[in-house]
């Protein structure tokens, strides 16, 4: 397969001034006709008149009227056109119903539905498939399903055929079609200006009663929008499809957003309250691309980031005004130590702005999106609040319309503040999470903060320049008081020292609140410190900080030296939990324990080979110390939900991920007694949910597991809980046993991707089982991927990535993965997307 550069981007020799599609809808026979007015394009010296197309029939093709045969070339066909203005039209026919790539046109449960980003239109018809060729679309639909929705307006809307036109110029992988049975909950939104939208949420029959709670996010998205970034909504129109076969969460097509039936649906009955967070933080996401993706969009898939890490950067604000920014930032955190420090430490490591792939599907990745964000909030935080709201202005002004890079994003700003961010840049082409050392020095009343920053070698990248590191740091008094509100400190060079004079007795430092940077900051602190921290501190991240590292040190000390658990731990953890002044939800997250995963890099990284099993055995014996130790709390932190009174706020959710969390540790210690009750009686998902999950991690509930799947068989989304939990909650030496069992249970299908992940994901996140000593879960992993590969590449290409931090572990171990990614690879016929995957995994 050929690798494409960034640094080789020329523009297409052409443009589009009109796009007209007609589709006449056919399971295996769709016809779609083309009809592109094209122009020679003055500022592109290359005029290869090249159009990308995958898996078409080629009818028939036409220039300016007369019929062309073009020639075929690798990817798509190339002809000989005019050098001025000319038509191109073109008839294909393709097969939706035996697309299970689920990229371009494909049928899902009777519907149609399209994916087309990155590059799935060129499997639906010849076209110059990339993002920096934007035109304006006028598609007609026939076909005798009775909704037929595209993007932009409605034009006409008759029996059999409708004709939608979409004003704003756009790229390709913004297209989308949908026809279906379906039906809509509609509303209405009405912008700053005075323009009334209509909005729907279209579901399939039986669906209806979960959509209000999207719809109410999508309005608060709309309205959050206009406040925040003075962005309003621009169409007649917006449609929002759920769809249950879908590689992604959802698609920010223009006008019509299609949704991961997971990401949109909701339900007290059948959500929970991390499902109602979640979706709406996509609705909002997928929202937001409107102004920043759409209207706006990439140069070329390298500056993917431009759009996506601002658009997280974006949702993550607009959950912070809906919920609690405290509780949010402290999640986000969680999330980007999971899954984006893990791939900075791996072989799958990448700039966020890559220089060079294969497949541009492999870069939807936590760096891309989580690392993203974070140099917005990074930019944001060293030229404040007023700059960052002016440069998005200018931004927004300046680019409507084009597709541009992130020199164009950074200029905006360089522009406002008169600054020169050359080196920020560089979080952009830098891989590696940098490492920041701290040392203290106490002087006549000055307190002097060292810091040295380096980052590790990653793939390609064995030299690093010290990066610009916006350093949050505020002090505490011995009395608890805070004597410096929280400052930026600026570093820019590879070691650099602040002062802070004129302070009367030594303060304590708390640095890098609010996760200010995404480094790993290394502190020689004591655990008196930290309790002191987590006592008094102002910043609510510093204070969960602490419980942490004090929870990590605790279980390492277990897992290397079998040590007792420390009091220091236990003590710091009751006060924080039992504490009725602090909000539920911050409470909930300082009582949770570090994952397995996290305890097996920060052995790796302190130059121990991690054993999961012992990781597993600690981590169980400290769950069983801490309900020993606050057996007398817990009864009283298990509050559930009065029957009827269930509400999806952060408010409701907050009091039950604390009382959840307290009733995991009470199952160790009744039997399961308060669990089983609540199974029993819980008018929600997340609280029947969380007590069967009490009751498995507790080594109980069979029975109840039973009652979950008669009671929910119908629902497939709740149906996918059933089967993540059981292997979630697996024992390690079972964990390959229950995953392999489900997959031969009648509703188990690799055609779904929710299913697929549903239990093959939870099998990979399930640390000690995956890894466990008889590689029976790598291997029924690398099957698993064996077979879904030539269904669907992305997913497969996807999940290999469970294999990422194989370098961490043993011999044994070691040679057992690559034994597993070595018949992967030699798969015959195995798809680009897996074979770039396994291959980087394997260097
Ligand atoms: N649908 C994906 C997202 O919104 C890709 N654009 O992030
Ligand atoms: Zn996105």
């Amino acid at each position: 397969p050929q690798t494409i550069h960034l640094k080789d981007y020329t523009p297409f020799g052409y443009r589009i001034d009109s796009v007209e599609l007609t589709f006449k809808l056919h399971p295996t026979a769709t016809r779609v006709i083309s009809k592109i007015a094209f122009a020679p394009n003055p500022a592109a010296s290359d005029t290869r008149f090249f159009l990308h197309g995958e898996e078409l029939e080629l009818i028939s093709a036409a220039i300016d009227g007369a019929p062309v045969i073009p020639r075929k070339v690798e990817g798509g066909i190339e002809a000989d056109v005019p050098d001025a203005p000319f038509v191109w039209e073109a008839e294909v026919e393709i097969s939706p119903e035996t697309n299970t790539a689920l990229e371009g046109l494909y049928m899902s449960n009777g519907m149609y539905s399209t994916q087309c980003e990155a590059e799935g239109f060129r499997k639906i018809t010849f076209y110059p498939d990339r993002p920096d060729v934007m035109a304006v679309f006028t598609v007609r639909i026939e076909g005798d399903q009775p909704v037929l929705l595209s993007n932009g307006n409605p034009v006409e809307r008759g029996d059999g055929v409708a004709v939608w036109h979409d004003p704003w110029p756009k790229p390709s992988y913004l297209f989308a079609l949908v026809a279906g049975e379906l039906i809509n909950h509609p509303d209405s939104f009405t912008t700053k200006s005075g323009k009334e939208v209509e909005l729907n949420i279209w579901v399939r029959p039986g669906d209806e009663d979960k959509c209000a709670f999207g719809m109410e996010a999508l309005k608060k998205s709309m309205k959050w929008d206009e406040d925040t970034y003075g962005r309003e909504y621009d169409l007649d129109i917006f449609n929002i499809v759920a769809v249950d076969d879908f590689n992604m969460g959802a698609m920010e097509n223009k006008g019509l957003n299609i949704f991961n039936s997971s990401c949109v649906l909701a339900s007290q009955a059948t959500s929970t309250d991390a499902n109602f967070e979640r979706i709406e933080g996509i609705i909002a996401h997928e929202y937001f691309h409107n102004w920043t993706g759409n209207r706006i969009t990439c140069r070329d898939w390298f500056q993917l980031c431009l759009k996506e890490g601002l658009t997280v950067y974006r949702d993550q604000m607009f959950s912070g005004d809906m919920r609690s920014h405290a509780v949010k930032r402290i999640e986000e955190v969680m999330i980007l130590r999971a899954r984006q420090f893990r791939e900075d430490n791996g072989p799958l490591a990448h700039p966020v702005r890559p220089e060079s792939f294969v497949e541009i599907n492999n870069f939807y990745t936590a760096t891309v999106y989580e690392k993203g964000a974070e140099i917005i909030g990074m930019l944001r935080r060293l030229i404040g609040d007023e700059a960052y709201r002016k440069g998005c202005d200018l931004y927004f002004d300046r680019h409507d319309g084009e597709a541009v890079t992130i020199e164009d994003w950074l200029a905006s700003f360089e522009e406002v503040t008169g600054r020169d961010l050359a080196q920020f840049k560089q979080w952009y082409s830098q891989a590696g999470t940098p490492r920041l050392k701290m040392s203290e020095t106490w002087e006549d009343g000055a307190l002097t903060l060292n810091f040295t920053q380096t980052t590790p070698p990653t793939p390609g990248q064995k030299e690093k320049n010290p990066q610009v590191i916006p350093i949050a740091v505020g002090l505490i008094g011995p009395n608890g008081d805070e004597v410096v509100p929280t400052t930026v400190l600026e570093m820019t060079e590879a070691e650099q020292s602040f002062t802070f004079e004129g302070l009367g007795a030594r303060p304590v430092a708390s640095v890098l609140r609010d996760f200010s940077a995404p480094v790993i900051l290394e502190r020689e602190i004591d655990d008196a410190t930290r309790a002191f921290l987590l006592a008094h501190d102002t910043d609510p991240f510093q204070t969960w900080e602490m419980g942490r590292m004090l929870a990590k040190d605790t279980l390492i000390a277990m897992i290397v030296r079998d040590a007792a658990p420390a009091p220091a731990y236990l003590d710091a953890i009751r006060a924080v939990v039992t504490d009725e002044t602090q909000d539920p939800a911050f409470r909930a997250l300082v009582f949770g324990l570090p994952s397995q995963d996290d305890l097996a890099q920060t052995l790796f990284d302190a130059g121990i080979t991690p054993d999961p099993q012992k990781i597993y055995d600690a981590r169980e014996s400290l769950r069983h110390t801490v309900a020993r130790h606050l057996s007398d709390a817990l009864p009283t932190l298990f509050r559930p939900t009065e029957p009827g009174t269930f509400t999806p706020d952060a408010e409701g959710s907050g009091r039950r991920s604390l009382s959840l969390a307290a009733l995991s540790y009470l199952a160790l210690l009744d039997g399961g007694a308060a669990a089983t009750s609540l199974f029993a009686q819980a008018d929600n998902m997340t609280e029947q949910a969380g007590a069967l999950q009490a009751l498995l991690s507790a080594g109980l509930g069979t029975s109840e597991l039973q009652a979950f799947e008669a009671q929910w068989k119908d629902d497939r989304l709740v149906m996918d809980k059933w089967f993540t939990m059981q292997v979630a909650s697996a024992a390690p030496d079972k964990a390959a046993e229950v995953a392999e069992a489900l997959s031969h249970h009648p509703a188990f299908t690799n055609k779904n991707p929710n299913r697929f992940r549903a239990v093959f994901g939870a099998l990979s996140a399930n640390h000690a089982g995956f890894h466990h000593a008889s590689g029976a879960a790598y291997k029924l992993l690398a099957d698993q991927l064996i077979s879904l590969d030539s269904l669907n590449p992305q997913i497969t290409a996807r999940m290999s990535g469970a294999f990422e931090t194989w370098k961490r572990y043993d011999a044994d171990r070691q040679g057992m993965i690559r034994t597993e990614l070595e018949r992967i690879l030699a798969t015959p016929n195995l798809s680009r997307d897996t074979t770039e995957m396994v291959s980087r995994i394997l260097s």
